[in-house]
């Protein structure tokens, strides 16, 4: 029996697991007590590593379309001949544009992906790329690039140092934590409380966070950036302001924050104007702050206002880029920054249809569907599919589900047969977690301590490494055939790597090691692959420490706080104003502990007891719509109906129906034999293409308009 140690790679939290093997296989998974970070805290999904591994629906081999329609089994050369026969033919006659690419959450959280994915899709040369992240968090690296240069410098809220935190559209105690990397938020915020700190929680509902929080602050959804302007209002109105020397702008902002006084924004927003005064009082007053916003906040028609805000409020209080305030990380395989830049920039093309401005490099995943539908040239005839599941994350599904299904083909890298994959004509599956190799190269971005962790495979492939499916994938749209130099390849991107961080690459390694390693030598602290291979717990490189201006990335090396395209959004804040609350029910999500977005309901542990894919209703809501407890009700947006049980329960606000998204695994062709007996429903039927944030193209998922009857 042996022990190895390793990082889970199913949320953003970069857990420490001790995974007790046998040969080839698991015994157990428990949390790694000498993991630097996280000491031993994990959650059920972390144990569910070895269902996964484990899992028979998992793909062990290729699946390729038969010409009778049916996806089965195929050889890794046979899967990739299709490819190459089928894919070159239609760029050569449609162009690049032709072919899209979605890439999917867990991409972000493998290292593999991150290096090779980028390097498929250059050489794919298409403008149709979207991906999880116009369904997520790009309002917030949008803001973050006006505000502060680039998508990357995203300030995090040093929760272990901070006097007081007030956070909005979160809850950590099920997501464990997003654009905020710290294991055990639990334990964390207990200790705010410890010191004698306190919690704010901001949100519809009475989320598990906001049930240990200090205050929970109900809101109307969609109103965040109302709420937060009125907070920096009471800043200023209160004579507390005390901006980061750095910021330019602050005049601006301060005559912005005139019209949005509480008494303006309590009738919108649902939140009494006195609270508002206090609480932006104690914001400022606080030793120390941090405000932080999340899903709840950029998956809403204000998103990039909301998030900018954010930021704004951080650094009117003075609690910007210092301990206890929102800081900005330096992971181990990044370089400390020159202090200035290029700046942001968007819109440097937009979609065929509906013209929407591309945002860092691609199109809002609510276009994919019209792109692919409407005929002209450029038209999308086929999909490339990494790791995500859109027929179920995004908008207006059953829409999509029917634009995807006329395609003239689609491959997916995916380890399942699922909702979106069951259209694919290849399947090309990626080793379990414990057959490669992980470094969280994205998500100590946004860690609340810098850390580095590097965990080795814990058994060997049975199969090839994603980074090789990538780079045989970048050899046939190159034009290579399904059997090109994949080392060539790689060491060509080795090269450039070596060329960027001004070091040797390592003679002895290839892949994603290889370019790891090149980075962390590279990189701020000077450390090697090696160091981290001698530390199976991780390295802990200290608490965040304030890095302005150093991290800037903007052209003139100073905060930009008052950023045109947000100062224009204000218009629109101000019309939200004089809405009238009119009865419209609106549907906002949640995430519960056990859930990943749609992908780990096939794991038995994490759907066992009662279905958590229930819409939750206020008891008056109920009482006036006929709706009871247990019983199905109906939900009905613009664009489609579900049904599905509704659970009668005063943790959500009147005029708000929340269900869960990532459900609904009973569609024809769906291989998950597990999730289809916990099939739920999908509540992204009901989301509307159409609604989108303005700036970022990203789809509005909280606030969507619905109205619910008895089923
Ligand atoms: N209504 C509503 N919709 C939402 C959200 C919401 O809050 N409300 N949240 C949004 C958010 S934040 C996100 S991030 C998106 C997620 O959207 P997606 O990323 O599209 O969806 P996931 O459910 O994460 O699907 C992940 C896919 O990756 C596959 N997979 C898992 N591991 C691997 C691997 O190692 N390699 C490969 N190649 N494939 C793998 C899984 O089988 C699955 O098909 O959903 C969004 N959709
Ligand atoms: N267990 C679990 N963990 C996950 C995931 C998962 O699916 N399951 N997904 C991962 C991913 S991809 C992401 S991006 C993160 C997301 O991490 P979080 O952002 O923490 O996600 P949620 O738990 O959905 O919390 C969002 C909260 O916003 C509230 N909300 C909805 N609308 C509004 C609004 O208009 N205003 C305000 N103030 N609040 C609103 C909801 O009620 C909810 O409590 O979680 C990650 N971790
Ligand atoms: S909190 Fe996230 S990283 Fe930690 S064990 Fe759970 S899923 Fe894994
Ligand atoms: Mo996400």
């Amino acid at each position: 029996m042996a022990t190895a140690f390793r990082t889970c790679p199913f949320c953003e939290a970069t857990c420490g697991l001790a995974v007790e093997v046998e040969g080839d296989r698991v015994l157990s998974v428990r949390g790694d007590h000498d993991d630097v970070f996280s000491k031993g805290f994990l959650c059920p999904k972390g144990v569910g590593l070895q269902a996964l591994h484990e899992d028979p629906d998992r793909l062990r081999t290729p699946m390729v379309r038969g010409a009778d329609g049916v996806l089965r089994p195929a050889s890794w050369d046979e899967a990739f001949g299709v490819i190459a026969e089928r894919l070159p033919p239609l760029l050569a006659e449609h162009g690049r544009n032709a072919v899209a690419a979605y890439i999917g959450n867990p991409a972000a959280h493998n290292i593999a992906s991150l290096i090779y994915g980028r390097v498929l899709l250059k050489a794919l040369g298409t403008r149709n790329i979207c991906s999880a992240s116009t369904v997520d968090q790009y309002p917030k690296q949008m803001a973050s690039a006006y505000m502060f240069g680039g998508g990357g410098v995203v300030p995090v809220p040093d929760i272990d140092r901070t006097d007081y935190l007030l956070m909005l559209g979160a809850n950590p105690l099920a997501s464990n934590g997003s654009l905020m990397t710290a294991p055990d938020v639990r334990g964390r915020l207990k200790a705010i409380q410890a010191r004698g700190g306190r919690i704010v929680v901001v949100d519809p509902r009475r989320s598990r966070t906001a049930q240990v929080a200090d205050e929970h602050v109900w809101i109307r959804p969609g109103t965040d950036a109302l709420a937060l302007m009125s907070l920096v209002h009471v800043v200023f109105a209160s004579g507390l302001a005390d901006a980061h020397p750095l910021a330019d702008g602050v005049e601006v902002v301060e005559r912005l924050a005139q019209d949005f006084a509480p008494e303006a924004v309590s009738g919108v927003t649902g939140i009494p104007a006195e609270t508002l005064w206090r609480i932006g009082r104690e914001l400022a007053e606080a030793p120390t702050a941090a405000v932080y916003g999340r899903i709840g906040t950029t998956t809403q028609r204000f998103g990039t206002s909301a998030s900018w805000l954010v930021d704004v409020l951080n650094c009117v209080t003075g609690n910007l880029d210092r301990p206890g305030g929102a800081m900005f990380p330096l992971p181990a395989h990044a370089k400390r920054g020159e202090g200035r830049g290029r700046g942001a920039r968007f819109g440097r093309w937009t979609s065929r249809v509906r013209g929407a401005a591309e945002i860092f490099g691609e199109i809002p995943v609510a276009c994919l569907a019209e792109e692919i539908e409407t005929p002209g040239d450029d038209q999308v005839r086929a999909l490339i599919t990494i790791a995500g599941n859109p027929l179920v994350s995004t908008p207006n599904s059953e829409r999509l589900a029917r634009a995807v299904a006329s395609l003239e083909f689609m491959v997916s890298l995916d380890i399942y047969v699922n909702e979106t994959t069951r259209h694919a004509d290849v399947i090309l599956p990626a080793p379990s977690p414990l057959e490669k190799s992980h470094y969280d190269a994205a998500l100590y971005g946004f860690a609340v301590r810098n850390v580095a962790n590097y965990s080795a495979p814990v058994f060997a492939a049975t199969m090839p490494q994603e980074w090789e499916t990538l780079l045989r994938l970048t050899g046939i749209v190159a034009g290579a055939g399904p059997d090109a130099d994949v080392a060539g390849i790689d060491a060509m991107v080795a090269a450039d790597v070596a060329g960027r961080e001004g070091v040797e690459p390592d003679p002895e390694r290839v892949g994603p090691e290889r370019i790891l390693d090149m980075m962390l030598r590279g990189g701020a602290y000077g450390l090697s692959l090696a160091d981290l291979e001698a530390a199976p717990h991780g390295i802990d490189l200290g608490p965040l420490e304030p890095r302005l201006p150093e991290t800037l990335k903007t052209p003139v090396g100073r905060v930009e706080l008052a950023p045109e395209p947000l100062v224009a959004d204000v218009e629109r804040m101000h019309a939200a104003l004089g809405e009238h609350v009119n009865g419209q029910m609106v549907l906002i999500g949640r995430r519960d502990l056990r859930s990943n977005n749609s992908w780990m309901h096939n794991l038995p542990k994490l759907v066992s007891g009662p279905l958590r894919c229930t819409a939750h209703v206020h008891p008056d809501d109920a009482a006036r719509l006929g709706v009871t407890d247990g019983a199905l009700v109906r939900v009905t947006s613009r664009v489609g109906e579900i049904a599905l049980p509704a659970e009668v329960t005063d943790d959500v606000m009147p005029g708000v129906v929340s269900i869960p998204h990532g459900w609904g695994h009973d569609v024809d062709g769906v291989e998950l034999r597990v999730a289809r007996e916990h099939a739920g429903s999908n509540s992204n039927v009901l989301a509307d293409e159409d609604l989108v944030e303005p700036l970022s193209g990203t789809a509005v998922l909280n606030g969507i308009p619905v109205s619910l009857s008895p089923a």
